[in-house]
């Protein structure tokens, strides 16, 4: 099947199709024992993203068992400071860690040649999933935003309310100016590479963008990501491009407006009524079941699910949790999830 004609590309490129495409955040992971069983024999989860074999096979397994109408590559978005010269490694049990920077710290430099080197295990999984999946399957490229990227470099980890890249912002701009240019410099790279290498359509995370005050948003979030936007559409005009700016509330209208990205990702903290209304009139919605449902499952699911069908379906829409799945998720549910959706 040729891109264009697949469910999620027509979706974002602004049809309301009769069933909405559906795919989730975070449908690989630790909730499927298949994927807890790659994981071991790659011996770590870094193993998993740096080895394409693995990372395809880790990309294909929510596919195979659940028929979604999109996959994303498996990756994460710390690869992009690792390969911008930051040490990056995973405590088990725990998560991503990096060695922090310090407040006025040079941003790494952007070298495309070694930067593009390290990443070339993703891009090859890229291609591989092309050669892999089902026809109809669309596969989506990612990356994480520069101010949520930021947040990790600042803090060492996540989790903190992101506090050290906010310390910096106040104390020192330009130097923190001056990181997330350069990080969205290397995302716009990173974005056009991995559709080069057969992405149909590409997600930028920005997954704490709701911890920025109204005044730090436009600087912070949208610029950044209307750069990319404008790097990636040179290069590649009709790729479309999600942008997922969780936690922002209203704000996610003047988001989708100024970037002038196809569509946004929404968290369930936005009601599917207001956003049939302020959102979709000007671009692809994408969203947003509350991920416990996947965890407890039955009626309330069933409820949420049909309450988000009856706001969004006019429209153009994708279904998706509001955030990632968690580990706890039944696949039970995800099933009972597609069944409501696809009749
Ligand atoms: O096996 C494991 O324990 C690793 C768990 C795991 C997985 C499965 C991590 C660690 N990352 C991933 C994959 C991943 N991460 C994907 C790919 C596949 C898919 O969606 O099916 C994607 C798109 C991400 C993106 C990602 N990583 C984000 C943005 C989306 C989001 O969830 O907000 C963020 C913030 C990260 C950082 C990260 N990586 C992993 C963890 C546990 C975290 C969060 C850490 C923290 O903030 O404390």
């Amino acid at each position: 099947m040729k891109t264009d004609d697949k469910l999620l590309i027509r979706a974002l490129r602004g049809e309301t199709t009769p069933v909405p495409p559906v795919w989730l955040m975070r449908q690989a992971g630790r909730y499927l024992p298949e994927y807890r069983a790659l994981r071991e024999k790659a011996g770590g989860f870094l193993n998993l993203c740096y080895n394409p074999e693995h990372a395809v096979e880790a990309t294909m397994q929510p596919i195979r068992r659940f028929g979604f109408d999109a996959s994303i590559l498996f990756s994460d978005i710390l690869v992009v400071p690792h390969a911008l010269g930051r040490d990056v490694w995973f405590e088990t049990g725990e998560g991503p860690r990096l060695n922090p920077m310090a407040i006025g710290d040079a941003p790494p430099a952007f070298d495309p040649e070694p930067f593009h080197a390290h990443l070339k295990p993703v891009y090859e999984a890229v291609t591989g999933l092309r050669q892999s999946l089902p026809a109809e399957t669309a596969l989506i490229g990612f990356s994480g935003a520069p101010w949520t990227l930021a947040t990790y470099m600042a803090a060492g980890r996540g989790k903190d309310e992101q506090a050290a890249a906010r310390a910096w912002m106040y104390t020192d701009p330009d130097s923190f100016g001056a990181l997330i240019d350069r990080l969205a410099e290397a995302v716009g790279q990173y974005l056009i590479r991995q559709i080069d290498a057969g992405a149909e359509a590409v997600q930028i995370f920005d997954s704490w963008a709701g911890a920025l005050a109204p005044s730090a948003f436009d600087r912070y979030c949208v610029q950044p990501t209307t750069a990319i936007v404008e790097t990636v559409r040179a290069a590649h005009p009709d790729t479309p491009i999600l942008g997922f700016p969780r936690g922002v509330g209203a704000s996610y209208a003047d988001f989708l407006k100024a970037t002038g990205v196809n569509g946004v990702s929404l968290d369930q903290g936005v009601s599917p009524e207001w956003a049939a209304q302020a959102l979709q009139p000007h671009g692809t919605v994408q969203g947003n079941l509350e991920p416990m449902h996947m965890v407890t499952g039955g009626d309330a699911l069933l409820r949420d699910v049909d309450r988000i069908l009856a706001a969004l379906s006019g429209g153009p829409f994708v279904f998706n949790l509001g955030h990632g799945i968690t580990p706890q998720a039944d696949p039970a549910n995800v099933e009972a999830l597609l069944r409501r959706i696809r009749g």
